[in-house]
């Protein structure tokens, strides 16, 4: 049985109502959940799935938390951190496990960027999919997708407050706040709502402290880091008049630095510091191809970009990937974002 919930539609704020019932009951059913985060994990994947194993433990369920790429050096406060396993795809024994299983992704809009072969896992248990992006695939068995929501941490405390019956311990409304916090630029990006700053206020009254999970997440660079960061702060490229601002890590930079890629989180952003900027682009290279960060603050969305290069993501901040040399991505993005600007201008003359 395929049952799918998508809410494409951005309604009135605040009043959306988001029914958990369906979740909430297969949840309750199984014996162990598998809870998935996407690759390259943010906050919000991070935090909504911590969120949901500090419940599972609370509930005595089995569990496992699992993603492709390690966690953050910046997000190992949450909650079972410790617990959580890099892998490429589940092992075959997890699905052999007695009693029922269930398996829910969080934050990620195709199951290529879960653990592959998704696919494979569904029939065997039941696929939930808790998710915010509005290009997501529609996989699962059950999928509830709110493009309104600024974090999928905002949909996961909706469906906390529905279950009237579980516990809700306030390590995971740490994790919540997290996931809201961070997927939102601490409450500045477009995205943010007065449904978010509800969440939030909900969370803190839970005895969630604002200040403690900001310097968990915010001071946690290391000097080679923020070193990292000038470098490719003094390699800025603009185009489009200085409203598009560019920049770039290669290979090299990482190894003479010794960081890490999770070390550029929040670094494009950086980039909307200059007056009149109103798009950004990181461009980094890894495994021989070229990894773009696209945000926008402009009538340009990041989104259609990104899905024109093989990538996707929200209509403010996207991503894609391709095997092609950084300048030459460089060069024609570049001209792509001039095109569009010059067209976006000539028609609001
Ligand atoms: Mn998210």
């Amino acid at each position: 049985m395929r049952f799918s919930i998508v809410l494409r539609e951005r309604t009135e704020e605040g009043n959306r109502v988001r029914d958990f019932t369906a979740v909430i009951s297969l949840l309750q059913k199984a014996d162990t959940w598998i809870l998935i985060s996407h690759e390259k994990p943010d906050g919000d994947t991070l935090g909504s799935a911590a969120a949901l194993a500090v419940v599972a433990e609370a509930l005595g369920k089995r569990w496992r938390w699992v993603g492709k790429d390690p966690i953050p050096s910046s997000l190992t406060f949450l909650p079972f951190s410790a617990a959580y396993e890099t892998m490429k795809s589940l092992p075959e024994e997890v699905l052999e496990e007695d009693g029922a299983l269930c398996l829910v992704v969080v934050d990620t809009s195709t199951p290529e960027r879960a653990l592959v072969p998704l696919a494979t896992y569904e029939g065997k248990a039941p696929l939930i999919v808790l998710d915010h992006h509005g290009d997501n695939s529609g996989y699962g068995a059950l999928s509830i997708v709110d493009s309104s929501a600024a974090a999928v941490g905002e949909m996961i405390l909706d469906l906390f407050e529905q279950a009237v019956e579980w516990p809700f311990p306030l390590d995971a409304a740490e994790a919540l706040y997290t996931a809201i916090a961070t997927d939102t630029g601490n409450f500045s990006y477009e995205n943010t709502t007065e449904r978010t700053f509800l969440a939030a206020a909900k969370l803190v009254a839970r005895g969630v402290l604002p200040s403690k999970i900001s310097e968990r997440v915010h001071s946690s660079n290391t000097e080679e880091g923020l070193r990292l960061w000038g470098l490719a702060l003094s390699r800025i490229v603009s185009f489009a008049n200085g409203q598009v601002a560019c920049t770039f890590l290669r290979d090299e930079d990482f190894i003479a630095s010794g960081c890490e890629r999770s070390n550029l989180e929040g670094l494009v952003n950086e980039l909307f510091r200059i007056r009149n900027v109103t798009f950004a682009v990181l461009l980094s290279e890894q495994d021989g191809q070229t990894h773009a960060s696209l945000r926008s603050r402009g009538a340009v969305p990041a989104q259609p970009i990104a899905r024109s290069w093989g990538g996707g993501g929200h209509p403010q901040a996207a991503a894609f990937r391709v095997p092609v040399p950084l300048e030459e991505v460089l060069k024609k993005l570049g001209s792509q974002l001039e095109d569009l600007y010059e067209t976006g201008n000539s028609r609001f003359e």
